[in-house]
C-alpha cells in the first residue's frame, strides 16, 4: 500500500482525502497557500507545506511548487482532488515521470476524454449513444450549415476543448449559424488554444444524469449507479441525489451499462463519471466524462456502501477491486446539499469570518466541510464551504431528513445559501421529482420577481 500521500487541493475535498488516508494508515501531506495557513486541511494533515501566495495560479496550480513539496516530503503518491490540476494530463505525466504514483486515470484516458471530439469518436466505437449531430469536427461555416440543417434546429455549437458548460452557443435558426460557428471557433482558440468545434442537436428539456464508475489496473470496471444532477445554476450544481427519481429499473440498467462501456473504451482506472443528458422520453446520450472524483461522490457512497476515496487510493497502489458488479447493491436514497458562502438568491460571494458554526448531526446525516467557528473564508477560491448529505430508505424520508438537517445548520458571520435549500426542499415540483436542467433557473427568476 501507499505510505505517504500528498493532497494537491484545499477545502472539504482535501479534508475528505486526508481522513481516508488516516483511516488506511497512510501519512498525509497538505500543501497550502499563504491564505490557507489556518485552513482545516493544513491543520489536519500529518505534514503541511506552503506552496505560494493566495492566487491559485501561484499555489494550487503551481506545478513546480507542488512537485518540490512532494520531493522534500518524500511523498509516494499525489491525489489531485477535483478542480485545480485534477484533469491536467501534463501534471499526471510529470508526477509519474518523477516516480510518484498518480492517484487517477492514465494521462491517455484524460487526454481522450478532455478532447470532446476524440471522446465522442471513442464512444461511437464503443456503442455508447451520442447526441445526433456532426460526425467529428466541423471545419467551415458551409459544413456547419449542412450539419445543422440535417440535425434540425435548435442546435448547439460546442468547443472540443471546452466542457462543463464552457465554450457553447445555442442556435435557433439558420440565420444564426454562421455567427455562432465563427464566435465559438474564435472563443475556443482564445480560451483553450484549440479552435476545434462540433455541432449537436440542442436537447431542450433534458435532465443531467451521470454514472459513477470505478476501474482498477487489472482491467476490472464496475458502475456504482447513477446520480441526478439537474438542479444547477450557471453549470454549478446545488443539490444532487442518488438514485435519480426519474430513472426506472430498465433505463438504469441501460445507462449504467453505457457508463461501463464508456469507461472500458478508454481503459479507465480509478473513479470517473460519465455525464448523460436524458430526454423526457428517457432516451439518453453521452455528453462528456469527468476523469476525477466529483463533489457529489458521497451520495453514491451512501447508496452503495463503497468508500470511493479509499478505492481511489487502493487501485492507484495496484490493488484489484475486491468486489464485482453483482456485489454492488443499491440501498435507499441519498441527497447532497452544497453549502456555499454566497447570497442565497443573488449568488454574490460572501467571504468573511465564521462567528459561529453548528453542524447538523443525528441519524444518517453526514457533513463534509472544512470550516470551524473563527475560520475566515478567503476570497480567492470557490464559494463552496461544505456539503450536507442525508440518507434514508426512500426519497420522501430522505427529503424530510435533509429538511431537518438544514434547519439544524447554523452559520453566523457569513451569508450562505441555507435559505435557498430550505425553499427548494419545500418546493412541490422538487418533491415530486419533476424537474430538468432549467428548473432551478426558471424557479429563481420567479422568486426574484416577487
Ligand atoms: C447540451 C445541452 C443540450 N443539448 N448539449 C452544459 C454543460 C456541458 N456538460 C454540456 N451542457 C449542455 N449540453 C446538447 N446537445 C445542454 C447543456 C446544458 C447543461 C447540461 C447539463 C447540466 C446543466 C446544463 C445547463 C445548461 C446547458
Amino acid at each position: 500500500m501507499l505510505h505517504k500521500v500528498l493532497v494537491a487541493n484545499r477545502g472539504e475535498i482535501a479534508v475528505r482525502i486526508i481522513r481516508a488516508c488516516r483511516e488506511l494508515g497512510i501519512r498525509s501531506v497538505a500543501v497550502y497557500s499563504e491564505a490557507d495557513r489556518d485552513a482545516m486541511h493544513t491543520r489536519l494533515a500529518d505534514e503541511a507545506i506552503c506552496i505560494g501566495p493566495a492566487p491559485s495560479p501561484q499555489s494550487y496550480l503551481n506545478i513546480p511548487a507542488i512537485m518540490s513539496a512532494a520531493e522534500i516530503s518524500d511523498t509516494d503518491a499525489i491525489h489531485p482532488g477535483f478542480g485545480f490540476l485534477a484533469e491536467n494530463a501534463d501534471f499526471a505525466e510529470i508526477v509519474m515521470a518523477s516516480g510518484i504514483t498518480w492517484i487517477g486515470p492514465t494521462p491517455a484516458s484524460m487526454r481522450t476524454m478532455g478532447d470532446k471530439v476524440k471522446a465522442k469518436q471513442a464512444m461511437k466505437e464503443a456503442g455508447v449513444p451520442l447526441v445526433p449531430g456532426s460526425d467529428g469536427a466541423v471545419r467551415s461555416v458551409d459544413e456547419a450549415r449542412i450539419v445543422a440543417r440535417e440535425a434540425g434546429y435548435p442546435v448547439i455549437v460546442k468547443a472540443s476543448a471546452g466542457g462543463g458548460g464552457r465554450g457553447m452557443k445555442v442556435v435557433h435558426s439558420e440565420s444564426g449559424i454562421s455567427s455562432a460557428f465563427n464566435m465559438c471557433q474564435t472563443e475556443a482558440a482564445a480560451a483553450f488554444g484549440d479552435d476545434t468545434v462540433f455541432i449537436e442537436k440542442f436537447l431542450e428539456l433534458p435532465r443531467h444524469i451521470e454514472v459513477q464508475v470505478l476501474g482498477d489496473k487489472h482491467g476490472n470496471i464496475v458502475h456504482l449507479f447513477e446520480r441526478e444532477c439537474s438542479l444547477q445554476r450557471n453549470n454549478q450544481k446545488i443539490l444532487e441525489e442518488a438514485p435519480s427519481p426519474f430513472v426506472d429499473e430498465e433505463t438504469r440498467q441501460k445507462i449504467c451499462a453505457a457508463g461501463v462501456a464508456a469507461a472500458k473504451a478508454v481503459d479507465y482506472v480509478g473513479a470517473g463519471t460519465i455525464e448523460f443528458l436524458m430526454n423526457p422520453d428517457k432516451s439518453f446520450y453521452f455528453i462528456e466524462m469527468n476523469t476525477r472524483i466529483q463533489v457529489e461522490h458521497p451520495v453514491t457512497e451512501w447508496i452503495t456502501g463503497v468508500d470511493l476515496i479509499e478505492w481511489q487510493l487502493r487501485v492507484a497502489a495496484g490493488e484489484a477491486l475486491a468486489f464485482t458488479q453483482q456485489d454492488i447493491k443499491r440501498k435507499g436514497h441519498a441527497i447532497e446539499c452544497r453549502i456555499n458562502a454566497e447570497h442565497p438568491f443573488k449568488f454574490t460571494p460572501c467571504p468573511g469570518t465564521i462567528e459561529l458554526y453548528h453542524a447538523p448531526g443525528g441519524r444518517s446525516v453526514r457533513v463534509d466541510s472544512a470550516i470551524y467557528t473563527g475560520y475566515t473564508i478567503p476570497p480567492h477560491y470557490d464559494s463552496m464551504i461544505g456539503k450536507i448529505i442525508t440518507h434514508a430508505r426512500d426519497r420522501q424520508k430522505c427529503i424530510r431528513r435533509m429538511q431537518r438537517a438544514i434547519d439544524e445548520l447554523a452559520i453566523l458571520g457569513v451569508t450562505t445559501n441555507q435559505e435557498l435549500h430550505r425553499r427548494l426542499l419545500a418546493n412541490p415540483a422538487f418533491q415530486q421529482g419533476e424537474f430538468n436542467i432549467h428548473f432551478l433557473e426558471n424557479w429563481l427568476r420567479q422568486l426574484n420577481r416577487h
